[in-house]
C-alpha cells in the first residue's frame, strides 16, 4: 500500500482530516527532495559545512539544516497547516491563516553525522492551531494529532502515528520512483529489553539516578536484572529510534551537569514530544525520570527535557532511580 493510499483510507475511516492529510503528504514530498539533496552529498557541494550561523538552541548551523528547513517550508505552503515551529527558527513561521494545523519540526536531525554517512532524518509533530502563535508552541504532547519522523539512510523511510489510532505504521521510499511503500504496522515495543543506547562518554556528568540505572545495568549477569546488555549509539535520535521501534531497546539522553545540558539535550516539542507519542502508540514509554514526556506543558518553544523511551519495563527502572533520589 503507497502512503497516498494509506492516508486517504485514513481519511475515509475519520482518522484524519483534509488538513492533516495535505500535511503529511507535502511532509513525505519535502523528505524525498531532502534526500536527493543528501545523496548528492560532495558531488556538488557540501552539505555540512558550517555556513555561520546560529539556530535557535544556540547550535551552530550546517547547509543541511537549513537547506532542509526551506524544502519543509516550501512544500508546506498552501496547504492544512497555520504555522510551522522549527529548531532552526527563534519563533512561528506563519504559512497558510486557512490552515487547521501546526507542524513542529526538527528538519535535520543528526546534524553532526552529516557528510559522514550515516543515517540523519526529519522529525515533525502536528498539533492543532489555536490561538496565538505563543499558545500553539505551548501545547502538551498529547495534544498531538499525529507525529512521526522519516530517517535518511541505506533505506529512506518513515515512521507515523496518528491520535486517533494504536496504530504505529513505517514506510519505505521506493528506488524505483513508486513514493513511500508501507513496510510495516502495528509496531510494538517489546516489554524488556536487552539493548540500552546512550552516549556514555559523559558518565561523569550524569546526575545519580541515571548512573545506579547503569551501574545496575552493566553489572550484568551478575546485577540486580540478572542479564548481559549491549550497547548501540548512532548519535542520531531518528536512527536510535527506528532501531528501537523496529527491534527493541531503551533509549536514554538524561540531564547532565554540562553547561546547557542541566535540563537534558533535545527538545521537547519537535524532538521528544512526536518521539514519545509513537513509543506510546507502540506500547512503551516515554519518561523525562519523573513522569510521561507527553504530561509536560511547555514553558517555550526550544525547551531542553532529559529523554527515557523504549521498553516500558526499562522506562519504569529509571523513573524508580529518580524518585527514589527524590526520596533520599
Ligand atoms: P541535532 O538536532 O542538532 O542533530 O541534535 C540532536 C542530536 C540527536 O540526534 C542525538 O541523539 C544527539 O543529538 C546526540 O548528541 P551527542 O552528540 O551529545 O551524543
Ligand atoms: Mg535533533
Amino acid at each position: 500500500m503507497s502512503l497516498h493510499e494509506f492516508l486517504a483510507s485514513a481519511q475515509e475511516q475519520g482518522h484524519a482530516d483534509a488538513d492533516l492529510v495535505s500535511v503529511i503528504r507535502a511532509l513525505a514530498i519535502a523528505a524525498q527532495d531532502i534526500d536527493h539533496l543528501i545523496r548528492r552529498d560532495g558531488l556538488d557541494e557540501n552539505l555540512g559545512s558550517e555556513i555561520g550561523g546560529i539556530n535557535s538552541d544556540g547550535d551552530s548551523q550546517k547547509a543541511l539544516d537549513v537547506r532542509s528547513e526551506e524544502i519543509i517550508i516550501n512544500h508546506l505552503e498552501g496547504q492544512g497547516a497555520a504555522a510551522l515551529l522549527s529548531e532552526e527558527q527563534e519563533d512561528p513561521i506563519p504559512l497558510n491563516d486557512q490552515g487547521s494545523l501546526i507542524v513542529a519540526v526538527d528538519p535535520l536531525d543528526g546534524s553532526s553525522n552529516i557528510s559522514v554517512n550515516v543515517t540523519i532524518g526529519t522529525i515533525f509533530s502536528i498539533l492543532p492551531s489555536h490561538g496565538d502563535a505563543k499558545a500553539h508552541s505551548l501545547q502538551q504532547g498529547r495534544d498531538q494529532i499525529a507525529a512521526g519522523f522519516f530517517t535518511y539512510g541505506p533505506q529512506t523511510t518513515l515512521i507515523l502515528c496518528f491520535a486517533k489510532t494504536d496504530d504505529v505504521v513505517t514506510f519505505t521510499l521506493d528506488p524505483d520512483g513508486k513514493g513511500f511503500l508501507m513496510t510495516g504496522e502495528g509496531l510494538q515495543i517489546p516489554t524488556t529489553t536487552k539493548e540500552f543506547a546512550i552516549n556514555s562518554a559523559y558518565t561523569n556528568h550524569w546526575f545519580k539516578p541515571v548512573q545506579k540505572w547503569m551501574t545496575d545495568t552493566l553489572d550484568g549477569q551478575s546485577g540486580p536484572q540478572g542479564k548481559d546488555y549491549r550497547m548501540r549509539w548512532v548519535g542520531s535520535l531518528v536512527s536510535d529510534a527506528w532501531r528501537i521501534f523496529q527491534r527493541g531497546g531503551i533509549f536514554l539522553y538524561p540531564a547532565d551537569r554540562r553547561q546547557g545540558n542541566e535540563t537534558g539535550r533535545l527538545r521537547l516539542v519537535y524532538e521528544a514530544n512526536p518521539i514519545a507519542l509513537l513509543a506510546e502508540k507502540a506500547g512503551g514509554k516515554a519518561s523525562n525520570g519523573y513522569g510521561a514526556i507527553l504530561d509536560m506543558t511547555p514553558e517555550d518553544l526550544h525547551q531542553r527535557v532529559p529523554l527515557f523511551f523504549g521498553a516500558a519495563s526499562e522506562v519504569d527502572r529509571i523513573e524508580n532511580e529518580h524518585n527514589q533520589e527524590r526520596d533520599d
